[in-house]
Protein backbone atom coordinates (compact mmCIF):
# COMPACT_ATOMS: atom_id res chain seq x y z
CA UNK A 1 0.00 0.00 0.00
CA UNK A 2 1.14 3.51 -0.79
CA UNK A 3 2.38 5.92 1.77
CA UNK A 4 -0.52 8.11 1.13
CA UNK A 5 -3.18 5.03 1.64
CA UNK A 6 -2.05 4.38 4.90
CA UNK A 7 -1.85 7.60 6.28
CA UNK A 8 -6.14 7.82 5.00
CA UNK A 9 -6.67 4.27 6.33
CA UNK A 10 -5.50 5.16 10.24
CA UNK A 11 -6.86 8.72 9.57
CA UNK A 12 -10.21 7.13 8.98
CA UNK A 13 -9.33 3.88 11.84
CA UNK A 14 -8.55 7.09 14.70
CA UNK A 15 -11.78 8.60 13.59
CA UNK A 16 -13.42 5.45 13.67
CA UNK A 17 -12.11 4.35 17.33
CA UNK A 18 -12.75 8.33 18.59
CA UNK A 19 -16.68 8.12 17.93
CA UNK A 20 -17.43 4.45 19.11
CA UNK A 21 -15.67 5.22 22.41
CA UNK A 22 -17.69 8.79 22.23
CA UNK A 23 -20.72 7.05 21.54
CA UNK A 24 -20.18 4.17 24.11
CA UNK A 25 -19.78 7.18 26.54
CA UNK A 26 -22.73 8.33 25.99
CA UNK A 27 -25.34 5.12 26.13
CA UNK A 28 -23.94 4.19 29.90
CA UNK A 29 -25.42 6.57 31.51
CA UNK A 30 -25.42 4.77 34.69
CA UNK A 31 -24.13 1.33 35.99
CA UNK A 32 -27.29 -0.95 36.52
CA UNK A 33 -27.64 -2.27 40.18
CA UNK A 34 -28.31 -5.98 38.60
CA UNK A 35 -25.66 -6.98 35.43
CA UNK A 36 -27.12 -10.69 35.82
CA UNK A 37 -30.60 -10.36 34.05
CA UNK A 38 -32.27 -7.64 32.25
CA UNK A 39 -34.91 -6.10 35.22
CA UNK A 40 -37.25 -3.50 34.77
CA UNK A 41 -40.32 -1.73 36.58
CA UNK A 42 -39.13 -1.50 39.86
CA UNK A 43 -41.21 -1.48 42.65
CA UNK A 44 -39.19 -1.45 46.31
CA UNK A 45 -40.86 -2.13 49.20
CA UNK A 46 -39.39 -1.18 52.57
CA UNK A 47 -40.05 -3.32 55.75
CA UNK A 48 -38.01 -3.39 58.68
CA UNK A 49 -34.30 -3.35 58.32
CA UNK A 50 -34.37 -4.08 54.52
CA UNK A 51 -35.42 -3.05 51.31
CA UNK A 52 -37.16 -5.90 49.13
CA UNK A 53 -36.99 -4.62 45.56
CA UNK A 54 -39.71 -6.05 43.16
CA UNK A 55 -38.95 -5.89 39.67
CA UNK A 56 -40.31 -7.49 35.97
CA UNK A 57 -37.86 -9.36 33.98
CA UNK A 58 -36.72 -9.09 30.43
CA UNK A 59 -36.14 -12.43 28.77
CA UNK A 60 -32.24 -12.01 27.44
CA UNK A 61 -33.33 -12.57 23.91
CA UNK A 62 -36.46 -10.10 23.95
CA UNK A 63 -37.15 -8.47 20.99
CA UNK A 64 -40.78 -6.99 21.93
CA UNK A 65 -41.86 -7.14 25.41
CA UNK A 66 -41.14 -10.89 26.72
CA UNK A 67 -41.87 -11.37 30.69
CA UNK A 68 -42.35 -14.17 31.94
CA UNK A 69 -41.85 -13.52 35.83
CA UNK A 70 -40.95 -11.75 38.37
CA UNK A 71 -37.80 -10.93 40.40
CA UNK A 72 -36.66 -10.08 43.62
CA UNK A 73 -33.57 -8.60 44.94
CA UNK A 74 -33.06 -6.82 48.41
CA UNK A 75 -30.78 -4.93 50.03
CA UNK A 76 -30.24 -3.55 53.65
CA UNK A 77 -27.68 -0.79 52.18
CA UNK A 78 -29.06 0.33 48.94
CA UNK A 79 -25.66 -1.04 47.72
CA UNK A 80 -25.30 -4.41 47.61
CA UNK A 81 -28.12 -6.35 46.50
CA UNK A 82 -28.89 -10.22 47.17
CA UNK A 83 -30.65 -12.33 44.61
CA UNK A 84 -33.80 -14.30 45.47
CA UNK A 85 -34.81 -15.22 41.76
CA UNK A 86 -37.97 -15.47 40.18
CA UNK A 87 -40.70 -15.15 42.73
CA UNK A 88 -43.94 -15.24 41.04
CA UNK A 89 -44.97 -15.86 37.46
CA UNK A 90 -47.55 -16.06 34.87
CA UNK A 91 -48.28 -19.76 36.02
CA UNK A 92 -49.22 -18.56 39.56
CA UNK A 93 -52.54 -17.45 37.75
CA UNK A 94 -54.82 -20.16 36.52
CA UNK A 95 -56.63 -17.29 34.30
CA UNK A 96 -54.18 -15.97 32.69
CA UNK A 97 -54.41 -16.77 28.74
CA UNK A 98 -50.76 -16.36 27.96
CA UNK A 99 -47.02 -17.00 28.77
CA UNK A 100 -46.08 -13.24 28.15
CA UNK A 101 -47.23 -10.58 30.12
CA UNK A 102 -46.05 -10.21 33.44
CA UNK A 103 -45.46 -6.59 33.60
CA UNK A 104 -45.45 -3.97 36.51
CA UNK A 105 -45.72 -4.86 39.87
CA UNK A 106 -45.82 -4.02 43.47
CA UNK A 107 -46.16 -5.59 46.79
CA UNK A 108 -47.12 -4.03 49.84
CA UNK A 109 -47.48 -6.03 53.44
CA UNK A 110 -50.39 -5.85 55.92
CA UNK A 111 -50.61 -7.34 59.18
CA UNK A 112 -47.76 -9.66 58.32
CA UNK A 113 -49.32 -10.71 55.09
CA UNK A 114 -47.64 -9.91 51.42
CA UNK A 115 -49.83 -8.95 48.41
CA UNK A 116 -47.87 -8.65 45.25
CA UNK A 117 -50.24 -6.67 42.57
CA UNK A 118 -49.35 -8.28 39.22
CA UNK A 119 -51.06 -6.90 36.03
CA UNK A 120 -51.00 -8.34 32.96
CA UNK A 121 -51.75 -6.04 29.62
CA UNK A 122 -54.52 -6.69 26.52
CA UNK A 123 -57.18 -6.45 28.58
CA UNK A 124 -56.63 -9.56 30.85
CA UNK A 125 -56.38 -7.64 34.53
CA UNK A 126 -54.35 -7.18 37.63
CA UNK A 127 -54.25 -10.26 39.66
CA UNK A 128 -53.69 -10.52 42.85
CA UNK A 129 -51.35 -13.00 44.65
CA UNK A 130 -50.25 -13.25 48.73
CA UNK A 131 -47.81 -14.68 51.03
CA UNK A 132 -46.91 -15.13 54.31
CA UNK A 133 -43.04 -13.89 53.51
CA UNK A 134 -41.62 -11.20 51.55
CA UNK A 135 -40.14 -14.19 49.50
CA UNK A 136 -42.91 -15.88 48.49
CA UNK A 137 -44.10 -18.38 48.31
CA UNK A 138 -47.42 -16.18 46.40
CA UNK A 139 -50.83 -18.32 46.07
CA UNK A 140 -53.88 -16.58 44.20
CA UNK A 141 -56.77 -16.14 46.34
CA UNK A 142 -58.75 -14.71 44.06
CA UNK A 143 -58.73 -17.37 41.33
CA UNK A 144 -59.66 -14.10 38.77
CA UNK A 145 -58.43 -10.55 38.06
CA UNK A 146 -59.34 -8.07 41.30
CA UNK A 147 -59.10 -5.75 38.65
CA UNK A 148 -60.87 -6.17 35.21
CA UNK A 149 -62.14 -2.70 34.25
CA UNK A 150 -60.56 -1.74 30.65
CA UNK A 151 -58.13 -2.57 28.30
CA UNK A 152 -55.46 0.23 30.25
CA UNK A 153 -55.20 -2.34 33.57
CA UNK A 154 -51.48 -2.18 34.55
CA UNK A 155 -48.70 -0.81 36.67
CA UNK A 156 -50.74 -0.92 39.90
CA UNK A 157 -49.46 1.45 42.48
CA UNK A 158 -50.66 0.89 46.18
CA UNK A 159 -50.27 2.96 49.55
CA UNK A 160 -51.66 2.47 52.96
CA UNK A 161 -52.54 5.75 54.35
CA UNK A 162 -51.71 6.52 58.20
CA UNK A 163 -55.59 6.20 59.09
CA UNK A 164 -55.01 2.16 57.74
CA UNK A 165 -56.87 2.97 54.68
CA UNK A 166 -55.47 1.25 51.69
CA UNK A 167 -55.38 2.86 47.97
CA UNK A 168 -54.31 1.93 44.79
CA UNK A 169 -54.20 3.77 41.17
CA UNK A 170 -53.28 2.34 38.19
CA UNK A 171 -53.65 2.63 34.24
CA UNK A 172 -51.98 3.50 30.72
CA UNK A 173 -53.45 6.84 29.12
CA UNK A 174 -56.08 6.72 31.44
CA UNK A 175 -55.53 6.88 35.23
CA UNK A 176 -57.72 5.27 37.43
CA UNK A 177 -57.55 4.28 41.56
CA UNK A 178 -59.76 2.76 43.86
CA UNK A 179 -59.72 2.36 47.84
CA UNK A 180 -59.41 -1.44 48.80
CA UNK A 181 -61.00 -3.15 51.85
CA UNK A 182 -58.73 -3.98 54.47
CA UNK A 183 -57.98 -7.85 53.10
CA UNK A 184 -56.62 -5.68 50.12
CA UNK A 185 -58.53 -8.33 47.91
CA UNK A 186 -61.35 -6.76 46.99
CA UNK A 187 -62.20 -2.95 46.36
CA UNK A 188 -64.44 -0.98 48.46
CA UNK A 189 -66.41 1.64 46.52
CA UNK A 190 -66.17 2.88 42.95
CA UNK A 191 -63.41 3.43 40.65
CA UNK A 192 -62.19 7.05 40.27
CA UNK A 193 -60.22 8.75 37.07
CA UNK A 194 -57.58 11.59 36.98
CA UNK A 195 -56.55 13.42 34.62
CA UNK A 196 -52.91 14.43 34.26
CA UNK A 197 -51.02 16.04 31.50
CA UNK A 198 -49.28 13.87 29.43
CA UNK A 199 -50.24 10.53 31.34
CA UNK A 200 -49.19 7.60 30.03
CA UNK A 201 -48.52 5.08 32.60
CA UNK A 202 -46.57 4.01 35.27
CA UNK A 203 -48.29 6.27 38.22
CA UNK A 204 -45.97 5.56 41.83
CA UNK A 205 -47.77 7.36 45.36
CA UNK A 206 -45.72 8.16 48.16
CA UNK A 207 -46.03 9.96 51.02
CA UNK A 208 -43.92 12.79 53.14
CA UNK A 209 -45.25 14.55 56.06
CA UNK A 210 -48.60 15.52 55.25
CA UNK A 211 -47.90 15.90 51.23
CA UNK A 212 -48.90 12.98 48.24
CA UNK A 213 -46.84 12.79 45.44
CA UNK A 214 -48.08 10.77 42.55
CA UNK A 215 -45.10 10.37 39.88
CA UNK A 216 -45.90 9.14 36.41
CA UNK A 217 -44.37 8.15 33.28
CA UNK A 218 -44.96 11.20 31.10
CA UNK A 219 -45.51 11.41 27.08
CA UNK A 220 -43.39 8.78 24.94
CA UNK A 221 -40.73 8.18 24.95
CA UNK A 222 -41.51 8.86 28.83
CA UNK A 223 -39.99 11.27 31.14
CA UNK A 224 -41.00 11.08 34.54
CA UNK A 225 -43.35 14.00 36.13
CA UNK A 226 -44.84 14.34 39.51
CA UNK A 227 -47.83 16.13 40.98
CA UNK A 228 -49.03 17.19 44.31
CA UNK A 229 -51.84 16.74 46.78
CA UNK A 230 -52.71 17.64 50.78
CA UNK A 231 -55.36 14.11 50.03
CA UNK A 232 -54.87 10.78 48.30
CA UNK A 233 -57.88 11.14 46.79
CA UNK A 234 -56.55 14.45 45.24
CA UNK A 235 -57.16 17.20 43.76
CA UNK A 236 -53.95 16.87 42.44
CA UNK A 237 -51.00 19.60 41.44
CA UNK A 238 -49.31 19.32 38.59
CA UNK A 239 -45.47 20.23 38.94
CA UNK A 240 -43.41 19.43 36.34
CA UNK A 241 -40.97 17.12 34.91
CA UNK A 242 -38.70 15.02 37.45
CA UNK A 243 -36.47 13.29 35.45
CA UNK A 244 -35.15 12.97 31.60
CA UNK A 245 -35.98 10.01 29.27
CA UNK A 246 -33.48 7.73 31.26
CA UNK A 247 -30.81 6.48 28.62
CA UNK A 248 -31.54 3.89 25.81
CA UNK A 249 -35.02 3.09 26.74
CA UNK A 250 -38.43 3.95 25.24
CA UNK A 251 -39.89 3.54 28.58
CA UNK A 252 -39.54 4.30 32.17
CA UNK A 253 -41.48 3.05 35.69
CA UNK A 254 -40.04 5.34 38.58
CA UNK A 255 -40.72 4.25 42.48
CA UNK A 256 -39.69 6.46 45.37
CA UNK A 257 -38.78 5.30 48.65
CA UNK A 258 -37.47 6.77 51.96
CA UNK A 259 -35.04 4.05 53.60
CA UNK A 260 -32.33 4.90 56.36
CA UNK A 261 -33.11 8.71 56.35
CA UNK A 262 -32.44 9.18 52.65
CA UNK A 263 -34.83 9.21 50.06
CA UNK A 264 -34.39 7.24 46.41
CA UNK A 265 -35.60 7.70 42.64
CA UNK A 266 -35.59 3.91 41.26
CA UNK A 267 -36.00 3.92 37.53
CA UNK A 268 -34.92 1.67 34.69
CA UNK A 269 -32.66 2.43 31.60
CA UNK A 270 -31.74 0.25 28.67
CA UNK A 271 -27.60 0.76 29.50
CA UNK A 272 -26.33 -2.12 29.63
CA UNK A 273 -23.47 -2.34 26.90
CA UNK A 274 -24.00 -3.92 23.81
CA UNK A 275 -27.39 -5.60 24.04
CA UNK A 276 -29.14 -3.29 26.31
CA UNK A 277 -32.10 -1.40 25.05
CA UNK A 278 -36.12 -0.62 25.30
CA UNK A 279 -37.15 -4.45 25.73
CA UNK A 280 -33.91 -5.62 27.96
CA UNK A 281 -33.86 -2.81 30.33
CA UNK A 282 -32.15 -2.86 33.78
CA UNK A 283 -32.70 -0.88 37.12
CA UNK A 284 -30.57 1.91 38.28
CA UNK A 285 -30.79 4.09 41.47
CA UNK A 286 -30.19 8.20 41.94
CA UNK A 287 -30.99 10.19 45.17
CA UNK A 288 -33.93 12.19 45.49
CA UNK A 289 -34.04 15.83 47.10
CA UNK A 290 -36.71 17.83 47.85
CA UNK A 291 -37.29 22.15 47.85
CA UNK A 292 -38.09 24.16 51.02
CA UNK A 293 -41.18 24.23 50.12
CA UNK A 294 -41.63 19.93 49.61
CA UNK A 295 -41.43 20.40 45.36
CA UNK A 296 -39.19 17.71 44.12
CA UNK A 297 -35.88 18.75 42.62
CA UNK A 298 -35.43 17.07 39.33
CA UNK A 299 -33.56 13.86 39.73
CA UNK A 300 -29.55 14.13 38.15
CA UNK A 301 -29.24 10.58 36.97
CA UNK A 302 -25.68 9.70 37.52
CA UNK A 303 -23.02 7.13 36.34
CA UNK A 304 -22.22 5.77 39.56
CA UNK A 305 -25.30 4.91 40.91
CA UNK A 306 -25.26 4.16 44.44
CA UNK A 307 -22.11 4.06 46.31
CA UNK A 308 -22.53 4.45 49.84
O1 LIG B 1 -42.62 -3.32 31.46
C1 LIG B 1 -43.81 -3.33 30.72
C2 LIG B 1 -44.43 -1.96 30.73
O2 LIG B 1 -43.49 -1.02 30.23
C3 LIG B 1 -44.77 -1.45 32.12
O3 LIG B 1 -45.96 -1.95 32.61
C4 LIG B 1 -44.73 0.01 31.88
O4 LIG B 1 -44.71 0.78 33.04
C5 LIG B 1 -43.48 0.14 31.05
O5 LIG B 1 -42.32 0.14 31.83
Amino acid sequence: MKPKNIYIALTFLMTLLVFESAHAQKSIPQRPIIQTSYTADPAPMVYKDTVFLYTSHDEDDAMGFKMKDWLLYSSTDMVNWTDHGAVASLDDFDWVPYDNGAWAVQCIERNGKFYLYCPMPGGVGIGVLVADSPYGPFKDPLGKPLVKNSNHDIDPTILIDDDGQAYMYWGNTQLYWVKLKDNMIEFEGEIQTVDLPHFTEAPWIHKKDDWYYLSYAYKFPEKTAYAMSKSIEGPWEYKGILNEVAGNSNTNHQSIIEFKDKWYFIYHNGSIPTHGGSFRRSVCIDRLYYNDDNTLKRVIMTSEGIQE
